[in-house]
């Protein structure tokens, strides 16, 4: 069952309270709290049986502990991409240097302008990884994306999304052929071969879960999710990712896992 064994975060900065949001309503993050939640995500990842990456807090970059978006990491390769968002671009750069203490320097590519994609837009199901066309990923992107992973012989897919900020804000594997969904994704007929959990809409954010070498990692306060999931038969921990919320941020946008 372990499929992991590195993950890499990095830690909030101080200017995430300017980050990007498309919930101004829910207010402004605080940072102490959102660090004891990045303090208590890392303890969650580590129980899990992974060894992990702490990157140091970044101020230039408010949304960098989305650590998730900058890169794609597989089994054969890294992918570094190419963010849409302007302030969130040069993240790009700053991972880099991590992607090479685990992959050598031949197996990390790179998404090239006029192509963008996010990590967010990645769902890896085994060697398919379907890639979200959202706001921040586009068709270039994709179609450079899909010819990188057929080099190591992966596979991928368009999804179309129109609703949401990134696929797997709405949709998360978490292995077994079972599949979270919510939203616009419950209908997508190329995610019918899956069993789909459908996450009722009051608790929507919480389809952001991670399958961590077995375990579920669940947002605390979403008890239909949690109920769902243990049902499907997983073990589970939840984190609470409250301050992370108000910036659009889940679970897996805190880590790139692999
Ligand atoms: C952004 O808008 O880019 C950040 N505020 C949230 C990024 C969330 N990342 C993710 O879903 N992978």
């Amino acid at each position: 069952m372990k499929k992991f064994n590195h993950a890499i975060v990095r830690r909030p900065c101080k200017a995430m309270v300017e980050g990007i949001t498309s919930a101004p309503e829910l207010g402004k993050p605080d940072y102490e709290l959102a660090l004891k939640q990045h303090d208590a995500y890392i303890e969650a990842l580590k129980q899990c049986g992974v060894e992990v990456t702490v990157l140091p807090a970044d101020e230039r970059y408010p949304d960098s502990c989305f650590v998730e978006d900058p890169a794609v990491v597989t089994r054969a390769c890294a992918i570094v991409t190419n963010p849409g968002a302007s302030s969130r671009n040069g993240e790009k750069y700053e991972i880099i240097d991590a992607l090479q203490k685990f992959y050598p320097e031949e197996k990390i590519e790179y998404i090239q302008d006029p192509g963008t994609l996010e990590g967010g837009d990645v769902m890896m199901v085994g060697d398919h990884f379907y890639a979200g066309r959202s706001a921040r990923t586009n068709e270039e992107g994709i179609r450079q994306f899909i010819e990188i992973l057929e080099k190591y012989g992966l596979s991928g897919s368009e999804v179309t999304l129109e609703k949401v900020l990134h696929l797997k804000t709405g949709v998360n594997y978490i292995e077994d052929n079972n599949m979270l969904v919510s939203g616009e994704f419950t209908e997508k007929p190329e995610f019918d071969k899956y069993n789909k959990i459908e996450i009722p809409e009051a608790e929507a954010y919480a389809a952001n879960c991670i399958w961590m070498n077995g375990t579920v990692i669940v947002p605390e306060g979403f008890p239909a999710v949690l109920e769902a999931v243990k049902k499907a038969g997983y073990p589970v921990i939840t984190v609470d990712t409250s301050e992370y919320r108000k910036l659009d941020g889940g679970l897996s946008c805190l880590s790139l896992r692999f």
